[in-house]
This record gives C-alpha cells, structure tokens and sequence, in this order.
C-alpha cells in the first residue's frame, strides 16, 4: 500500500475511531437496551450497532472501493482479504461496557491484500488510543511503545487468559492449564480481546491466549503486537485464518515456544 494513500487513511480512521469514542462516552450512562446473541452471557447492545453503522456509513461513503467485516454485520460477506478491508469491531468488551462501563475498546484494524496495514486500539473511557502502522512502530497516544524485553522469562511471564482454560474445556486438558497458571508468574483477565492484545504491546503483559476469536477481535492487535516484535499465531503455533475463529496466541517471542509446549503436552 503507498505510503501517503495510508497515511490519509490512517489519519481518518483515527479521526473517526476518536469521534465514535466520544459520542459513547457522551451517552455511557444513557438507559441501554440489551440483547444476547450466541448465549445469554453473549451481549450486544444498541450501541455496539449503533457505532458500526457510523463506521460503516462514513467508510461506504469516502472509500466506496474498500470493504469491511464487522461484528455486527452492518459491513460486507467476504470470502477473501483482497484489496482494502476495514475489519471493525465497534465495542470489545461488550460485558465490561454493560456491566462496568470502562474497561471497553473500539478496534479497527485495516488490511490490504490480506497484509495488516494499520491498527487502532481505543480504550474508550480511559481515553487512550493504541495505534500502529506496519513498519513504522507502535505508540499509545503520542508514546512510542519500546521493543518487547529480551529476557523474558516463563517462570516470570504474566500471560492474560480467562478461566474456561482451567473448566473442562474442549481444546485443552484442564490439568495441564492449572499447572501452566501455577507455573507463570501471574495470570489476568481483562475481558477485552483487543485491550489485552494492546497490553502484550505496551509489555504490561507478557502474552495473551484466547479461544475461539473472530478477525475484529484480534485484527487491530496483530498489527499493533507485530510493531513491537510481538508474535501472534493460533494455539498450535500456525498462521491464522483471518477470515474465520482461531483460538489465538500473542506474546512476547521469547515465550512463544514454552507456552505451545505446554500446550502440546495438554492439547486434545
Ligand atoms: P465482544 O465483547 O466484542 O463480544 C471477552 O472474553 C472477549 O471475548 C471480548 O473481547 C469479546 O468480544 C470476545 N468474545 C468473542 N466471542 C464472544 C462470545 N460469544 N461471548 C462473549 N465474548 C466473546
Ligand atoms: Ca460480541
Ligand atoms: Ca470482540
Ligand atoms: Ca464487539
């Protein structure tokens, strides 16, 4: 992608991802109407649409050749990553943003010919914008985010994961998950995808492993991982498929190859 073609997009997306932010903000404590969608904990509200629709309708109307994949289905059916593709999640963190109101982000990750061009993480309440362009470095806001350590150790990692890797869960033994949690130094749990994909960048976290996440959840965070020398694969150490789930993991490379092994050991 030619570089000032990005960075015109880029300083749009920016532009509206901060103008979106601000408009939920502005109605955070305003009645909400809740609906589930896969499950009764699955939750999507009138602002999650709400929010698409206004990326949609602005990128439908000044880029009519780009297309987009979001959430909640406002964008197009895609069966490929060909030319440019806005993959858009309008609130991550649906749970946190009903139940919490922080803790929530909008993730807008562009790609071109299936390359991850440009990512934006933005953690809406605390005002915090997580932004990267392929090769020229990460930042959040106006900091430039350093290089992930060299020296981390597992026995010293904290790795993001939520607690179904430690129920009987379909991908894993639970048994060798609850001697991965013992083993780390500390585990959290954010419930935000992107958010927790911005925190391995920023290395507040050493890793994050996820099940089961689609594109707009992880399509903003690669772009962004990847700009500090962050690494991000499916659970088996593959390349993911950015046009279906993966079960992820991003982390720190150092730690790339002890936690698939421990995955291996316990994988089903
Ligand atoms: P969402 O809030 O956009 O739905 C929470 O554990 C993280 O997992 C969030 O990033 C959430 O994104 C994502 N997630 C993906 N599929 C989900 C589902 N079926 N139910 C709840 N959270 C889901
Ligand atoms: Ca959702
Ligand atoms: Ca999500
Ligand atoms: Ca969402």
């Amino acid at each position: 992608m030619n570089t000032d073609v990005r960075n015109a997009i880029y300083n749009q997306a920016k532009e509206w991802v901060l103008e979106a932010g601000k408009n939920i903000r502005t109605k955070i404590d305003d009645p909400l109407v809740i609906d589930t969608k896969s499950n009764p904990n699955d939750l999507v509200t009138t602002m999650d649409k709400e929010t698409e629709a206004y990326f949609v309708e602005k990128i439908n109307q000044n880029y009519p050749e780009h297309f987009i994949i979001g959430e909640e289905g406002y964008g197009d059916k895609l069966t490929a990553l060909d030319g440019t593709v806005w993959i858009i999640d309008p609130i991550d963190g649906t749970m946190n943003f009903v139940h919490q109101k922080r803790n929530f982000a909008i993730s807008v990750g562009i790609y071109h010919d299936g390359i991850g061009e440009i990512g934006l993480i933005y953690d809406v309440m605390a005002d915090i914008l997580y932004h990267a362009k392929r090769t020229e470095g990460a930042y959040k806001n106006e900091n430039k985010l350093a290089p992930l350590k060299q020296n981390v150790k597992f026995d010293e990692a904290i790795i993001g994961l939520n607690h179904f890797w430690l129920c009987d869960n379909r991908l894993v033994d639970e048994k060798v998950m609850q001697q991965f949690v013992r083993n780390i130094r500390g585990s959290r749990t954010y419930g935000s995808a992107a958010l927790e994909f911005a925190y391995v960048a920023e290395g507040i976290v050493n890793g994050y492993l996820t099940m089961s996440l689609a594109p707009w959840d992880i399509a903003a965070g690669i772009v962004i991982v990847n700009e500090v020398g962050g690494v991000t694969t499916d659970i088996d150490g593959a390349k993911l498929n950015m046009l279906a789930k993966n079960s992820v993991l991003t982390c720190n490379p150092n730690l790339q190859q002890d936690i698939i092994m421990y995955l291996k050991k316990g994988r089903k």
